[in-house]
């Protein structure tokens, strides 16, 4: 079994203390930091099938979803690669009703890498917390929110509404999560949609240099 099949099974079992040596073992092994993400991110897609045909439960997600997290602790600082922050404050957070935080944190460690400086509200977050973190940081140039569920898009498309009717400006608003489709986002009223952490990072540039 290579390092990154390793990886995989020990994830999909939630092995949340086995998981960060194996990824630097993948690393020794000069696997690619993306080409690990990348595999990790697949285990979690095969949690998820898992526990829609009910072979798992919620704490099996739990268990796995702490695997990740401290996985990607290993590869964050060879994510993020520390440049400036040169393009005003992001607010980031995953949608109310919402308890979904590794893509969110994926996509704030990438948008951070971009040059932006991050404020994480964390999950569940109402439109009233968004508005409350807008005002009381500098330079907000970016609002990103996050959402896993189809049951919280609603509530996705009702902060994103708030958050424009406010009257607060300067900022651009993007969206994202495994429901959200361009379409979809297109409804909400954001500015942005990005399928993936990756491009959300292009896509935050893109929105807040245009
Ligand atoms: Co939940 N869960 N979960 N879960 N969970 C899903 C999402 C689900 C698809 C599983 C399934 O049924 N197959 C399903 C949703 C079904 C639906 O709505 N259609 C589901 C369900 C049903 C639930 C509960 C309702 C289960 C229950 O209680 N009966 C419950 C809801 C709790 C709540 O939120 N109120 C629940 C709970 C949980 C845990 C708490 C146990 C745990 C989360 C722990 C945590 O996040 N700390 C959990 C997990 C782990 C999952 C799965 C297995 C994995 C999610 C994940 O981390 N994926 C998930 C199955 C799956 O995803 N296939 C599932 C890896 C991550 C990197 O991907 O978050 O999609 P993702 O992020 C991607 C993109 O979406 C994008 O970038 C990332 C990759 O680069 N992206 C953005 C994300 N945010 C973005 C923002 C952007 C741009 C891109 O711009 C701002």
């Amino acid at each position: 079994m290579s390092k990154i099949e390793e990886v995989k099974a020990m994830l999909e079992a939630g092995k949340a203390k086995l998981v960060p040596g194996l990824v630097q073992e993948a690393l020794n092994d000069g696997k690619g930091v993306q080409d690990i993400l990348q595999a990790m991110i697949a285990s979690m897609g095969a949690v998820g099938d898992k526990f829609s045909a009910g072979e798992v439960y919620v704490p099996e997600m739990l268990m796995a979803a702490k695997a990740m997290s401290k996985g990607v602790e290993v590869l964050k600082p060879l994510l993020v690669d520390g440049s400036a922050s040169t393009l005003g404050t992001c607010i980031i957070g995953t949608v109310e009703g919402d308890l979904h935080d590794i893509g969110k944190n994926l996509v704030a460690m990438m948008i951070e890498s971009a040059g932006f400086k991050v404020v994480d509200l964390g999950v569940d977050v109402s439109a009233a917390k968004f508005i409350e973190a807008i005002k009381a940081n500098n330079d907000v140039t970016l609002v990103a929110l996050s959402g896993l569920l189809t049951t919280t898009m609603v509530a996705m498309k009702d902060s994103v509404q708030t958050i424009k009717a406010s009257g607060l400006t300067g900022f651009k608003v993007i969206v994202g999560g495994a429901p959200i489709s361009s379409e979809f986002a297109a409804t909400t009223g954001a500015d942005g949609f990005a399928p993936d952490a990756g491009s959300a990072a292009v896509k935050a540039k893109e929105l807040v240099m245009a």
